[in-house]
C-alpha cells in the first residue's frame, strides 16, 4: 500500500516537472526571435565592451548589463522585450564600425534597475551588418536611457532580404 502511494506521488511529481518544462518551451516559442528567427541561434550568447569605468554586456534576447570595474557591482540595463525597426541617419565611419544610414533592426531592452529618482533603465540595441560580432559603442543619451551599437552577421541577412523581397513585405 505504501509502495503504491509512493509510486503515485512520484508520478505526480514527474508530471509537475514535465508540465513546467512544457510551459517553459511554450513561452520560448511565443517569444519574438525576429524574421526567420535569426536571433534564436544567438540566444544567451553575450558580447562585451570595455568603456572607462564600466564594462558593458549585451546578452542576445536576454539582458543588458553595466558592470563596474571599481567593484560597485552590476547594474541591469534592461531585459529583452521586442524587435523593432528604425531609421538610422548617421555618418559612415572610416573603420566601418557604425550604423550608417537606412533601416536598422533595434532590439528593445526594458525594465532594468531603477534609476535613482528616475525611471527604470532601458537600452536600445541598434544592429548593423558586420563580418564579426562586436559591441562597438555604448552611450547614455539621457539619464539611464542607453544606446548600444552592435555589428553582427545576423543583421546582414536582413539587409539582403530587404533587397530581395522588397521593403513593404517586412
Ligand atoms: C550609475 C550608472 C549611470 C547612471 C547613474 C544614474 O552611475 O548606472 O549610467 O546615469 O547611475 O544615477
Amino acid at each position: 500500500m505504501t509502495e503504491a502511494r509512493n509510486k503515485f506521488q512520484q508520478a505526480e511529481r514527474d508530471l509537475g516537472t514535465k508540465q513546467s518544462q512544457l510551459k517553459t518551451e511554450e513561452d520560448d516559442l511565443a517569444k519574438d526571435y525576429g524574421r526567420d528567427e535569426i536571433f534564436r541561434a544567438l540566444k544567451d550568447k553575450c558580447v562585451n565592451k570595455d568603456a572607462g569605468e564600466y564594462t558593458y554586456e549585451l546578452c542576445w534576447i536576454g539582458k543588458t548589463t553595466q558592470k563596474s570595474k571599481k567593484g560597485h557591482g552590476n547594474v541591469g540595463m534592461g531585459n529583452f522585450v521586442r524587435i523593432d525597426r528604425e531609421m538610422s541617419d548617421e555618418e559612415e565611419r572610416h573603420d566601418g564600425k557604425g550604423l550608417g544610414t537606412g533601416e536598422r533592426i533595434v532590439l528593445r531592452y526594458e525594465d532594468g534597475q531603477a534609476c535613482w529618482n528616475g525611471p527604470r533603465r532601458k537600452t536600445d540595441v541598434w544592429l548593423a551588418c558586420a563580418e564579426k560580432e562586436e559591441l562597438w559603442r555604448v552611450s547614455e543619451s539621457e539619464k539611464c536611457v542607453y544606446k548600444m551599437e552592435v555589428g553582427t552577421p545576423a543583421a546582414c541577412e536582413h539587409v539582403s532580404e530587404v533587397k530581395s523581397v522588397g521593403k513593404d513585405e517586412l
